[in-house]
């Protein structure tokens, strides 16, 4: 049966995402409330071929709200998430503020989906797309052949840091063709021409927030505590897109050939791995705009007898956040109605 559904953040590039996917994949919506900081209330945004007015969150009253998908930041959730899960909707999250809480489930749809079912606040928390795009692809194997060590370096898009972020990456890439100093105003450096390794705040242990959310989440997700990762977060000069490369021991062998089938049978992967020019994922050529998540460059490690090297690449705005919050919304739609999914 249709539902009511909300999404706070509406007029972010997630929240743009989030729209075009609920009517994409056909969500069963009654009525449907955007909402936004008062700053962007009054503002009209298309779905379903009609424009819908952009309410004030602060003001916004989630009586009825069956769904409510935030994409918003974590102040934001902090402080609007429960009342909406105390007003009786579903909530999920997109930031970080809920995925350290045992009381939330923190769910990528083709992992761990059954985790969906315990979430005593009424809400759920989204992973981090750098992890949601590495669990995809890592799950299968981990299940098979169980992994014991994660090495992580990501490419990640200037979109992950959101509109201001693009605009400042297209700025600073025409200016500096035609002779212009680069303005930096969202990254401490420029990004035209240029990659920074760092993504959110440093913590004490000289990694950053982003790399730190790669290592517990993995381990929460994969339900592993034992499971070491090592990230290096990298912003590079691309517009949507996260590219990764992993390097991981898994505690049996796996050979090249067996990873390689594992992921062509596992849900959500598309395996794009020939040895030739164009014969391996990236980012403008298939992540972006699309769903899957894409492997290739599958190798055994040369340097340790039960280590892999694989290339892994999505689109962090859908499948990294918006598509994987639908997937979750159907889920807990499907588990309402008794109908597992
Ligand atoms: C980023 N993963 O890419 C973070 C937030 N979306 O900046």
């Amino acid at each position: 049966n249709p539902v009511n559904v909300a999404v706070v953040g509406a007029t972010g590039v997630v929240g743009e995402a989030l729209l075009a996917i609920l009517h994409e994949r056909g969500f069963p919506v009654a009525q449907l409330r955007l909402l936004a900081s008062e700053r962007s209330a009054g503002e009209r945004v298309e779905f379903a071929g009609r424009k819908l007015l952009v309410e004030d969150l602060a003001t916004f009253d989630p009586e009825g709200i069956d769904v409510a998908l935030f994409s918003a930041g974590s102040d934001v959730a902090r402080e609007h998430a429960p009342r909406f899960a105390a007003a009786g909707a579903t909530v999920i999250d997109n930031s970080s503020a809920f995925r350290d809480d045992p009381q939330v489930p923190l769910v990528v749809a083709e992992v761990n989906p059954g985790a969906i079912a315990d979430r005593p606040r009424g809400i759920i928390a989204n992973p981090n797309c750098s992890t949601m795009q590495m669990l995809v692809a890592l799950a299968p194997i981990h299940r098979a052949a169980g992994i014991e060590r994660i090495n992580v370096a990501t490419y990640q898009s200037v979109s992950g840091t959101g509109r201001g972020a693009l605009e400042e990456l297209g700025r600073q890439t025409a200016g500096m063709l035609n002779f212009r100093e680069a303005k930096c105003e969202v990254y401490p450096v420029q990004i035209a021409f240029n990659v920074i390794p760092h993504g959110g705040d440093f913590c004490d242990n000289g990694y950053t927030t982003e790399e730190m959310k790669l290592v517990h989440e993995t381990r929460r997700i994969l339900g592993d505590d034992s499971i070491g990762v090592n990230a290096t977060v990298v912003r590079v000069p691309v517009f949507y897109g996260h590219s990764e490369a992993l390097h991981i021991e898994t505690r049996e062998k796996l050979t090249a050939r067996q990873a390689r089938e594992l992921l062509q049978d596992a849900p959500g992967v598309e395996v794009v791995d020939e040895p030739r020019g164009g014969g391996y994922p990236t980012a403008v050529t298939h992540a972006s705009g699309h769903d899957p998540v894409y492997v290739g460059r599958i190798r055994e490690d040369l340097s340790h007898p039960r280590g892999l090297s694989l290339w892994v690449v999505a689109d962090n705005i859908r499948k990294g956040a918006a598509l994987n919050a639908v997937q979750l919304a159907e889920l807990v739609l499907a588990g309402r109605d008794g109908t597992r999914a």
